[in-house]
């Protein structure tokens, strides 16, 4: 038996007994670097016309969607042999790669994101427990605000939000806790209870790859906000993909494609606020350089 194997097997056995196991060395630390510096990029500043930058949803998180549009180590951890082979142990032959987002989580003693398992398929119809598993993977040195899960719990309940009081002092002895330098993975199967630990004492810059089988329905709330939308990618990072590859990151899956979707803002008051000052500044640029013209053209003469 060859080291991959019997490691891809190990990963496997843990994964399914504990529902989270942590991987080590996935990228070399030139390539980190360079993820860590194309993600820094994103969260320079909001996203915001034709500026990419990051998106805010809530107060203590600075979202960068769609990573594999940033750099070759996104993609490259996404396909790793190590991590595809668990999988495919793990969730069958069919899973994709349904989303890839990372986020900077802010300093804050506040537990904003507390115990849970992740709801993401539809559970009116379904009467069983699709499998998904996440790949995450720091970008920052973790300290504290580190990733926690419950060990043991994963396949056990839907998934749902869970209060503090419902979480015993025995599930309190199974919390697996993954602080480690910037480049520590690990796999989770995402129904079993997790959560960041407060508090948040640095930022924490972190990725987080969810995969799973795309003919499972999924939650009315994800279909409206088009969540699991086909992948968005950069044609300069797909090289030399093997067909699992292709398959793996949705080439050609129109299962969950909405090509009229466009999605409703929340504070749509505060959108046309901010587009009716962002013309007055295009109409000050445009005759602002008109005038300058003009008085150019009059000392020129
Ligand atoms: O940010 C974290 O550490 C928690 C991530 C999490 O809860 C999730 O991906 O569902």
């Amino acid at each position: 038996m060859s080291t991959m194997t019997t490691s891809v097997e190990s990963i496997y056995q843990e994964l399914d007994a504990q529902g989270v196991v942590r991987l080590d060395g996935l990228i070399p630390p030139r390539q980190l670097a360079e993820m860590q510096r194309a993600f820094e990029a994103r969260l320079g500043q909001l996203r915001w016309s034709n500026v990419d930058g990051f998106e805010k949803t809530e107060p203590y998180r600075h979202m960068v969607s769609d990573v594999l549009t940033l750099e070759q180590g996104f993609v490259d951890i996404a396909l790793h042999p190590l991590v595809k082979e668990a999988l495919h142990l793990y969730l069958g032959d069919a899973y994709i790669l349904a989303e890839a987002k990372g986020w900077r989580s802010l300093p804050t003693k506040k537990d904003f994101h507390g115990w849970h398992g992740d709801a993401w398929y539809c559970q009116k119809s379904l009467d069983y427990i699709p499998r998904e598993v996440k790949l995450a993977y720091y970008l920052t040195d973790v300290r504290s605000g580190a990733f926690q899960y419950i060990r043991g719990t994963h396949r056990q309940q839907p998934p749902r939000e869970f209060e503090s009081t419902e979480i015993s002092q025995d599930m309190l002895s199974r919390v697996a806790e993954f602080k480690g330098p910037a480049g520590t993975a690990f796999l989770f199967d995402t129904s079993g209870i997790h959560r960041q630990a407060a508090p948040i004492l640095e930022p924490r810059n972190a990725v987080f790859l969810n995969y799973h089988d795309p003919s499972v329905p999924i939650q009315d709330e994800s279909v409206r906000s088009y969540r699991y939308h086909p992948l968005l990618l950069n044609a300069a990072f797909l090289g030399g993909l093997s067909t699992e590859d292709e398959r793996i990151l949705g080439f050609g899956e129109k299962a969950r494609l909405q090509t009229c979707h466009c999605r409703k803002s929340r504070y749509d008051r505060s959108r046309r606020f901010y587009e009716r000052l962002h013309d007055l500044n295009l109409w000050a640029d445009h005759y602002g350089s008109r005038a300058v013209g003009k008085i150019k053209r009059i000392f020129n003469r």
